[in-house]
């Protein structure tokens, strides 16, 4: 009998919704290994770290924590973000806390236009829109630079100064990922985020490294929009989108305005990859933990299950990873909807449903 492929995957639940959300992608993947017939394991060891688990124990990740991790073939995380932890310390502590010692420079999070699903741009049965947010993850913005109390004047006088960080190496490394994600899609298309006009040093370098990679895909169309404007034409012109390459920041935000055109935040996936595949990558949806609808368990799950679906493209079970998203894609058809959608499946409800496809 043939070996199975056995894939290690690290789930780290985090805080809020995201026990119920990765628990949604954890049966997702379990229905597809039993439906393999034994040609495909997956080997799931949970990490409890959380802002529960800071508080009792100090830190979000214990010692010798990353190299844990490490030995995993991915990262499978829910959410981070509790109304008793500072928003900052909880981010630091966990998220970026992985992305950032694993290089996990590129971070891709598709709009997906779900059949079925009406959003603020279009109907349920109107012509397909689809682009992905490819968000530069590992400096820019983020790059944790900068101090506080720096006048030393005491009360009323603090000064606090937060820096930008743009290489030539981190321009450049993921405006050719977005290029080379362009040459993948039927529009190729690359369209390049900045504020350039405001920001007169990191971002006119972005610019200048735009147009330099650019002349190396001559096949793909391109344009540089400033980010108040790329923010009127996710609006307004969405049909002309298909791949949008951004900072740090300016991604993070695009990329939740471009979920919630598509219907909701609750639908958006990403992969944060290390594309040397030096250290594991890790998938988790969008969203953050939303403390306002924690443990009622009517969180939607198809954000966290379209990002184990792009685990397993990671994985290179491109079929399977297909497989998931028609089976979320024919539940919506079918107007299965979870409540933030307008529909009435809480989160098992919903899960099964999609499982439900998977069988069909
Ligand atoms: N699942 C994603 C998550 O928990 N995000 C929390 C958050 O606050 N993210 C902000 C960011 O990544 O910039």
């Amino acid at each position: 009998m043939t070996q199975p492929q056995t894939f290690s995957i690290a789930s780290i639940p985090g805080d809020g919704i995201g026990g119920e959300v990765v628990a949604a992608g954890l049966r997702v993947l379990d229905t597809i290994a039993k439906q393999s017939e034994g040609t495909v394991e997956f080997e799931v060891t949970e990490y409890p770290w959380s802002s529960e688990y800071y508080l009792k124990n100090g830190r979000y990740i214990p010692e010798g924590g990353l190299e844990e991790l490490e030995k995993h073939d991915a990262i499978y995380f829910g959410a981070v973000g509790s109304a008793d932890v500072p928003d900052h310390t909880s981010l630091w502590g966990l998220r970026l806390a992985i992305t950032q010692p694993f290089d996990q420079w590129a971070n891709i999070r598709p709009v997906t236009f779900l059949p079925g699903v009406e959003s603020p741009l279009r109907k349920a049965d109107d012509t397909e829109l689809d682009w992905i947010v490819v968000r530069e993850n590992s400096e820019g913005e983020y790059a944790g630079m900068g101090g506080r109390n720096l006048s030393g004047r005491g009360p009323g006088n603090e000064v606090a100064l937060q820096t930008s960080l743009h290489t030539e190496k981190g321009c450049e490394r993921i405006i050719r990922f977005a290029f080379d994600i362009a040459r993948t899609r039927d529009v190729k298309k690359v369209s390049s985020v900045t504020k350039s006009n405001a920001q007169q040093y990191g971002m006119v370098l972005w610019d200048e490294v735009f147009v330099r990679v650019a002349q190396d895909y001559p096949d793909v169309e391109t344009e540089s929009v400033l980010v108040d404007a790329m923010s009127a034409k996710f609006v307004l012109y969405p049909e002309q989108l298909s791949v949008v390459v951004a900072s740090n920041l300016h991604a993070d935000i695009l990329s939740d305005l471009g979920s919630a055109l598509a219907g909701s935040l609750g639908l958006a996936a990403s992969a944060n990859l290390n594309p040397e595949r030096r250290f594991p990558s890790m998938f988790e949806p969008v969203h953050g933990s939303a403390p306002d609808i924690a443990g009622q368990g009517i969180s939607n799950p198809i954000g966290a299950i379209s990002s184990a679906a792009l685990m397993l493209d990671q994985f290179g079970l491109t079929a399977e990873a297909d497989r998931v998203r028609r089976a979320i894609e024919n539940a919506t058809r079918a107007g299965i909807l979870p409540r933030d959608l307008g529909g009435e499946s809480n989160t098992v409800e919903m899960t099964e449903a999609i499982v439900a496809q998977l069988e069909a």
